[in-house]
């Protein structure tokens, strides 16, 4: 079986005392690879590579073309070894090789050339004062940022961090989740490859607790924590952090709500309303979970959302066919299943799905579930959606902001003042009007409520990976 290295200073290694565990592929259910099993040493070792990198230099000190020129490079080498990526994230979490090969690996290199460009290009304020002073802002590298992944999108998290955090001159330990480290590890590879020197990008395979990723937060040579992952997780890192005051910044679950309206364009509505919720098996944290259609559409949005539901091709996630593959481990897989279980308990009503093969759960439409029901409260993180009546825009509304979380929602109309009145009104960090998942990386991405801490994207990820510094002179009269 291969084995899946640490990446630390620019060597390939195992832990110390030679620990390992195995990765398994969600379809076949059987170990692929073996990991090495990092824990408090390797993630201390990890940090000091990247203090001296960052201390030491030279690249926090390199200029913006210079870092920028092994950032593009990297993106090209990812470009080139699209397929090795793909099948890493594929075989790890049971992603379809048609997503991961035609959205994640070209996102991925994307974030590193978005970044890349948006630090060289960025501009600082320069602020004249009465008072015969001139004051000026300089962005400085914060330092050591520890960047924590989970296991839904794997390479594409994991470099929405790791990118941005570079382009400003930090340097950077990334703990991928345990059950997909195959594609960290390729990445880091590539980044030696591009030129980036030792301990500038250091991956580190291990658990959360108790193990590499609690070390990470509780090191005080670390200046900044990103974490992607589950809500619990994010508390649990931001106490963690407080003891060194060190600034987090946390994406964490959701509960999208999907407003229909019935004058949307139904088509439209149905197509997206499908992906935003089945797609990547609804292993998604801005899935639309929670759909909300205008009663007078309401019979027939349903009759087609299920036929097209049921309609999608459910199989081996390596055939680029596939649109459906397994839940990405059998754990999780049983927590999909309970949510399903407790659903007609609740009082709703399972229109079409249910569990299929192995770890497999079918396209899955619940109707009749109140709100107080698990399934629409909790985040199911699976292909698992609601579906609700309402009457008046104030109901969808209110519907839609009843949750503890607030990552985003999408509204379907074709009237415009409508689309800006709803999307103003929800209680959300991204709100997504007759499209979903459409991203400038430009903008901030985020959440409200237990949906996270923070913005990322653009000039809001500069904000988070450097220390603004105000540099203030007299200007002597002459
Ligand atoms: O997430 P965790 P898991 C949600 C989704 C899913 C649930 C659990 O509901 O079912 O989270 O997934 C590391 N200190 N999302 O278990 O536990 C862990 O090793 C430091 C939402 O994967 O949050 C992994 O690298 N690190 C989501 C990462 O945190 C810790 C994406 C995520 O693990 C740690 C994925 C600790 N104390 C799951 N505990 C989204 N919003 O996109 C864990 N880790």
């Amino acid at each position: 079986m291969d084995l899946i290295p640490h990446l630390i200073d620019g060597k390939e290694t195992e832990s110390g005392d030679g620990a390992r565990f195995a990765t398994t592929d969600p379809w076949t259910r059987e170990p692929w690879a073996e990991v090495a099993l990092g824990g408090a040493e390797e993630a201390g070792a990890a940090v000091a590579a990247a203090r001296r990198a960052f201390d030491e230099g030279p690249w926090p000190r390199m200029g913006f073309a210079e870092r920028g020129a092994v950032l593009h490079r990297l993106a090209d080498l990812m470009e080139a070894h699209r397929d090795e990526l793909a099948l890493a994230d594929t075989t790890d979490m049971g992603k379809p090789i048609a997503d991961s090969t035609s959205k994640d690996v070209p996102r991925s290199a994307l974030n590193f050339r978005f970044f890349a460009d948006h630090a060289r290009l960025a501009a600082g304020d320069a602020l004249p004062m009465d008072s015969g002073h001139h004051a000026y802002t300089r962005f400085e590298a914060a330092g050591v940022v520890a960047a924590i992944a989970p296991w839904n999108f794997p390479l594409m998290l994991e470099t929405w961090k790791v990118a941005p955090a570079l382009a400003w001159g930090n340097t950077v330990v990334l703990k991928p989740a345990e059950d997909t480290p195959a594609s960290a590890a390729i990445l880091a590879r590539l980044a030696l490859e591009a030129g980036m020197p030792p301990g500038v990008l250091n991956v580190v395979h291990g658990y959360g607790p108790g193990s590499a990723g609690e070390a990470l937060t509780t090191d005080p040579r670390v200046d900044r924590i990103t974490f992607t992952g589950e809500s619990g997780t994010g508390r649990a890192i931001a106490r963690a952090a407080a003891a060194n005051l060190t600034p987090v910044s946390l994406e964490l679950g959701g509960k999208g709500a999907n407003l229909v309206f019935a004058d949307a364009d139904l088509d439209s509505a149905v197509a997206w309303s499908i992906r935003a919720i089945f797609h990547n098996a609804g292993q998604v944290c801005l899935a639309g979970s929670r759909l909300f259609v205008q009663r007078e559409v309401h019979d027939e949005f349903l009759a087609r959302f299920t036929a097209a539901a049921d309609a999608l091709t459910i199989g081996d996630p390596k055939d680029p066919v596939t649109q459906l593959g397994p839940l990405a481990s059998h754990e999780h897989y049983q927590k999909v299943r309970s949510y399903l279980d407790g659903a007609e308990a609740d009082g709703g009503t399972v229109v079409t799905g249910g569990t299929g093969d192995g770890w497999v759960v079918r396209p899955t439409v619940i109707t009749g579930a109140p709100p107080t029901a698990r399934v629409r409260r909790e985040e199911v993180f699976g292909p698992v959606v609601t579906v609700t009546p309402f009457d008046t825009e104030a109901e969808a509304v209110a519907a839609a902001n009843d949750t503890p979380y607030g990552l985003n929602a999408m509204v379907f109309t074709e009237n415009l003042s409508r689309a800006h009145r709803v999307s103003a009104a929800l209680r959300a960090g991204t709100v997504w009007a007759n499209c979903f998942f459409v991203r400038d990386l430009r903008a901030p991405f985020g959440g409200v409520g237990d949906s996270g801490v923070g913005r990322e994207g653009g000039n809001f990820s500069r904000e988070f990976f450097t220390e603004p510094k105000a540099v203030v002179m007299a200007v002597s009269p002459a």
